[in-house]
């Protein structure tokens, strides 16, 4: 399944790999992709293993917002 999150909190690509960091580690999870300048992220996971609530958790985790659109 594939989702589009919102991110905020970002301002350089130091948040954006950091973010997509966060995003990879969660379990179930194949592809993050952050967009720095759209404050966005595609993740591509395995609904039977990641939550929205992990991948939320994820990014607050690691010092920033998010939502999904
Ligand atoms: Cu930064």
């Amino acid at each position: 399944m594939k989702k589009m999150m919102t991110i905020t909190g970002m301002n350089c690509a130091h948040c954006a790999a950091k973010v997509e960091k966060a995003l990879t580690e969660v379990p179930g999870v194949k592809k993050a992709k952050v967009d720095l300048k759209k404050a966005q992220s595609k993740v591509k996971y395995d609904e039977t293993q990641t939550t929205d609530d992990m991948l939320i958790k994820a990014v607050t985790d690691a010092g920033y917002s998010a939502s999904f659109n």
